[in-house]
């Protein structure tokens, strides 16, 4: 498999980084580097990085014709495949740059689109990628980079089918986006019932948030020793991924890890996939991972706030909210704080290198249990039976005998406290 994969030859590219209004040095710096990191994540071989301030945007090529002509010699030198713009460009001006450059011309609506393409693992993963993917190509209807077509296989909605594409006709699509939804709205349906499922079993819902990289893959690997796609690729994880994490007795958890974040969303996507956030949305509690160590991680901070704020996340509607600082382990200095009532907490910790993370599991553990009673029975010494509830139920933080009496002081769920009544 490995063979064949690798004996594919990737695409040569180069990416422009087009600046229409005037940003500091080092913001313009972090685009471009995590433009060109989702670039590496596409499988092409990144040749060039070209940043370019546009003064004037004009309608049938974005760029200024000196400007077109430079990149045209550069695609022309360096036998360029793929031309990524980091700019929304309009289905003209795409058009237009292809002709002039000869080479396919992608733009960062296209690029996440790609990218969550071949990501995209589960049903509802798939439908709201083909859908996003549909609705962007209504107006396009642009052929696809060859490379992806061969490797996928079977679905690509830019890949394999790109060909035929080309000869459908908008009505077509617009079949297909109608079938799709209804397709849709079916699993989304399925997974709501799931959802109620577990509600009714009263497991408590706890959700990985972040800027894309920031590490919610590894951690939740880390603490549910699963195996999630966690590597250096932005975007490394597309659907929500969902594990069940006993963290003591009678105190489980479900943990779900999510796609990550990125500033300029297209919005096409934030709407496609908000259903793969309906797991954040219901949430009891948000776990916010964050790259510590990465000098944006301030910026990357505010992008993910408000999304969730997009999301309707903030304010009294939202669940508590938690911050990691990952990759501690690279950042030292870093410590952590933790607040009596859970929301605004902030924990140091290295989803890499452990550290951190059994006081992760003991706060988890403490705030699933925040309901809990402290109690003191007295049960007589005879009564095995109650003892042996004791240590089922509940948490036992001591048990001394007198006389002919055990007292044991434990915390028990609040269902099954003394004014309830139910301890047998
Ligand atoms: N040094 C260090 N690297 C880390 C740590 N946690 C994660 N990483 C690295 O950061 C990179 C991204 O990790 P992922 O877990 O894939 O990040 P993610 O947040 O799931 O990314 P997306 O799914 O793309 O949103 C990988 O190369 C990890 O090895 C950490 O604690 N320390
Ligand atoms: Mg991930």
């Amino acid at each position: 498999m490995d063979l064949i994969e690798t004996s594919i030859p990737k695409d040569v590219a180069i990416s422009l980084h087009p600046t229409t209004t005037p940003t500091p040095p080092h913001q313009r710096l972090a685009r471009q580097q995590e433009f060109d990191r989702l670039v590496d994540s596409s499988h092409c071989d990144l040749a060039d990085s070209v940043a370019l301030n546009v003064r004037t945007m004009l309608p049938a090529t974005l760029l200024g014709s000196g400007q077109a002509k430079r990149i045209a010699d550069i695609v022309t030198e360096l036998e360029v495949d793929v031309v990524f713009v980091d700019h929304a460009l309009t289905p003209i001006q795409q058009r237009n740059l292809e002709k002039l450059w000869q080479a396919k011309v992608v733009d960062r609506t296209g690029l996440i689109l790609e990218i969550f393409a071949s990501r995209a693992r589960t049903r509802e993963g798939v439908l709201q990628v083909q859908l996003a993917s549909l609705n962007y190509q209504v107006s396009r209807l642009v052929r696809s980079w060859t490379h992806l077509e061969r490797q996928r296989g079977g679905f690509g909605f830019m890949g394999g089918p790109g060909e035929r594409q080309i000869e459908l006709d908008r009505r077509m699509i617009r079949q297909q986006i109608k079938q799709l939804e209804k397709e849709l709205d079916q699993v989304c349906t399925r997974r709501a019932t799931q959802r109620a499922g577990r509600n009714r079993k009263a497991i408590p819902t706890i959700a990985l948030v972040g800027y894309t990289n920031a590490g919610k893959s590894t951690l939740f690997n880390r603490l549910t020793t699963a195996t999630v796609h966690a590597d250096d690729q932005l975007f490394a994880t597309l659907d929500p991924t969902l594990r069940q994490l006993t963290l003591g007795k009678n105190s489980t958890i479900v943990i779900s890890d999510t796609v990550g974040f990125v500033q300029a969303l297209p919005h096409e996507l934030v709407d496609a996939f908000r259903a793969t956030l309906e797991e954040v949305m219901e949430a009891d509690l948000i776990l916010h991972v964050r790259d510590i160590a990465d000098p944006e991680s301030a910026a990357q901070k505010q992008v993910v706030e408000s999304t969730l704020a997009q999301l309707g996340l903030d304010g009294d509607q939202a669940p508590p909210m938690v911050e990691l600082l990952n990759k501690c382990d690279l950042a030292p200095q870093i410590i952590s704080k933790i607040c009596d009532e859970f929301n605004g907490s902030r924990l140091a910790i290295s989803a890499i290198s452990g550290s951190g993370i059994k006081e992760l599991r003991d706060f988890l553990l403490r705030w699933l249990r925040r309901d809990w009673v402290n109690q003191t029975l007295h049960i007589p010494a005879a009564d095995g039976r109650r003892i042996a509830w004791c240590h089922q139920h509940g948490e036992v933080h001591s048990i001394e005998s007198e006389e002919d009496q055990i007292i044991i002081r434990l915390s028990l769920p609040p269902e099954f406290t003394t004014s309830g009544g139910h301890i047998p």
